[in-house]
């Protein structure tokens, strides 16, 4: 081990004790933990330095994150909210939690779930309860033009149950959900930046969905003890219709996704090439892979009728394994090799590479994107031949971010660091050259990160001035509140040389991916068009009750302090269908309605309307009353509905 205590770095100051102590503490852990780092390399040489020492190193000329009560963030962040199953909006760099949308599980605030707008993006059962009630949501990423977020959408995905949602990013709501089929463990998504064929199709148009657990197929009950059987799909949404428009069979599961930047590739890194049921099996070879879906191609076997389908779905499954795609020139995949059971794979905002990281192997792998478009040609003999780089860089690598100017962060889970290293220096390291330092600066992080993300990191316009790291697990970081501990997500300045910690932000668990992306991208829109919503009261005048045998129609609209109607009647028995319009055209100005008794409350928000549909199977007098302080006569704010016996 060369651990060497000289931080290397322009203008470091001679060690300070603490500095020194850490050192020692860092030689002292590899010489036990790091066996498989047998450091050759500029890979050892900068030891983890504490956001004290950093902090100095930068002469303290850190960006702040503290605002000052009335100012704004410049930055938007969506982060998933992980088995809440929601996907939560973040300013940046403050930290400050703004909304929570809600898309796959019901959430009190807002009525969604419980309204019939909601319960249908969310998909119902014969007897009109909710189909699911629960998600996990992972991984967003939002719609591309020209490389960069053009302010569309945003996607998430649901893991549980294997479901895909879309965020209207103008209102912040989730207007889509689509189930793959034949599919568990749906897991990373990634949507396309430009179409392969059509050069003046430089936007999303399709979204990318990778399956982590195999399964027969079909999944009848027929084949659980056949490993042959089980399989995953890569999956081809349509980013407007939300229509699944194509799959992929292929070897080995599917974890995270990545898409290119001319369109033309998807890949997924595969963890299971081995095909593993129990997790010793999955990691008993030395490499597994990240495999590359050439689109283009795969669109047209599509086309040339070259699919099979499987069970009810219609779906069009092109073949995708190994044994049927060895002739490049005709291949729709290709498995390039990366070591033990990788995580993360991300693509480099020079459009050049993909990095995959090693989670059981301490290596980032490099992939040039280039090489795979010549592999696909025929023009490269060995389609491992386009690994660049595969170089150490510390213990349990999981997700890679990018700060624009050549320079990878990637999160180490086991030795809770990030470390940043330089692209180019890793490729000259690889082909040879051993003086070439790759690593940068490491820096601590409280403690085992996941994910990372930098702010514009997964654009073209990657500006290198934030880091956010969640990290799982908070330990001492913040006041004690019982076994389950808040989540700590942490703010990075990496726009100096050294990565200067900032702040800690707990969360509510459990954030798992997020984009993070300047403000001026988006122009949301505050106030709802009434014609947004086909049963709109447009006229308080229509506010009424209206019966057709047993169902009643109950119309009414809100504005501060009242509801059109103080009263409404129907009888025991009758199903009801509440329709509410807010008129209110102030912004900010949102209306609940709430029934005592009935379990019913949901919201409308300035010229939105929303209704329920529920059995009114108990007789007597039910306070109706608004729920969000909308006036100074808001307790005022009230109706009666009085179910006749
Ligand atoms: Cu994106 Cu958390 Cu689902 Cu990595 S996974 S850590
Ligand atoms: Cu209307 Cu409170
Ligand atoms: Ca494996």
């Amino acid at each position: 081990m060369s651990h060497s205590t000289d931080r290397s770095a322009p203008g470091a100051e001679a060690p300070s004790r603490r500095r020194f102590l850490n050192t020692a503490a860092a030689a002292s852990l590899a010489g036990v933990g790091l066996a498989a780092c047998t450091d050759k390399s500029g890979a050892g040489s900068a030891p983890a330095a504490s956001a004290a020492d950093a902090h100095a190193a930068t002469g303290g000329a850190a960006n702040a994150t503290h605002l000052k009560p009335g100012e704004l963030d410049t930055y938007y962040g969506l982060w998933s909210g992980g088995h809440t199953g929601d996907l939560r909006v973040l300013g940046m760099p403050s930290g400050r939690e703004l909304l929570r949308i809600p898309c796959f599980v019901p959430d009190a605030l807002v009525g969604w779930g419980q309204t019939n707008e909601s319960k249908k993006v969310m998909g119902t059962r014969a007897d009109g309860s909710l189909k699911y009630t629960v998600g996990d949501t992972h991984h967003t990423h939002a719609s591309y033009k020209d490389g960069n977020y053009d302010g569309r959408y945003a996607w998430v995905n649901d893991k549980i149950n294997a479901r895909i949602a879309r965020i209207r990013l103008d209102y912040f709501i989730c207007d889509k959900i689509t189930e793959l089929p034949n599919v568990q463990g749906f897991h990373g998504i990634f949507p396309d930046k430009a179409d392969p064929v059509d050069p003046k199709i430089n936007y999303t148009t399709r979204v990318f969905c990778g399956a982590e657990f195999a399964i027969p197929l079909p999944n009848n009950g027929k084949d659980a003890d056949k490993p042959e059987a089980y399989r995953s799909l890569f999956t081809c949404v349509d980013a407007e219709s939300m229509e699944v428009r194509w799959q992929v069979v292929i070897d080995g599961n599917c974890d995270l996704v990545a898409t290119s930047y001319d369109g033309k590739l998807a890949a997924t890194n595969q963890y299971n090439t081995e095909k593993g049921v129990h997790y010793p099996d999955m990691m008993s070879a030395e490499r597994d892979a990240c495999v590359f879906f050439n689109v283009a191609r795969i669109e047209q076997a599509v086309k040339d009728g070259k699919f099979k389908t499987y069970g009810d779905s219609k779906v069009p499954v092109v073949d995708g394994t190994r044994k049927s795609n060895e002739d490049p020139k005709t291949a729709l995949t290709a498995y390039v090799s990366v070591p033990k059971n990788p995580h993360g794979v991300n693509a480099s905002p020079d459009a050049k590479y993909f990095i995959c990281a090693g989670k059981l192997s301490p290596t980032a792998t490099v992939i040039e994107l280039a090489k795979v478009l010549d592999w696909f040609d025929g023009k490269l003999d060995k389609v491992d031949s386009t690994i660049v780089a595969e170089v150490e860089i510390g213990l349990g690598p999981l997700h890679t971010a990018f700060d624009g100017r050549g320079n990878a962060y990637t999160t180490l889970f086991l030795d809770s660091q990030i470390v940043k290293w330089n692209v180019d220096a890793a490729i000259k390291f690889h082909a040879g050259d051993k003086s070439a330092k790759y690593v940068v600066d490491r820096l601590d992080v409280q403690y085992q990160p996941g994910h990372l993300n930098a702010s514009q990191s997964e654009t073209r316009m990657a500006d290198g001035k934030w880091l956010a790291v969640g990290c799982k697990f908070s330990k001492d970081r913040f006041l004690p509140v019982g076994p389950l501990h808040a989540e700590n997500e942490q703010i990075i300045d990496i726009s100096g040389e050294k990565m200067v910690l900032i702040a800690d932000h707990p969360v509510r668990g459990e954030p798992h991916d997020f984009v993070i992306f300047k403000r001026e991208l988006l122009r949301p829109k505050q106030i709802y068009e009434m014609d947004f919503f086909p049963h709109a009261v447009k006229d308080v005048k229509e506010s009424g009750v209206t019966r057709n045998g047993k169902k009643v129609t109950v119309k009414l609209a809100s504005q501060a302090p009242a509801y059109t109607l103080p009263e409404f009647t129907v009888k025991k028995g009758d199903e009801v269908t509440i329709i509410l319009t807010n008129h209110d055209k102030v912004e900010d100005l949102t209306h609940g309605f709430a029934i005592a008794k009935y379990g019913i409350n949901f919201i409308v928000n300035p010229q939105e309307t929303a209704s329920v549909t529920f059995t009114a199977d108990k007789a007597g007098v039910f306070w109706c009353y608004c729920t969000h302080f909308c006036h100074a006569l808001h307790l005022e704010m009230r109706s009666r509905m009085i179910v006749e016996a």
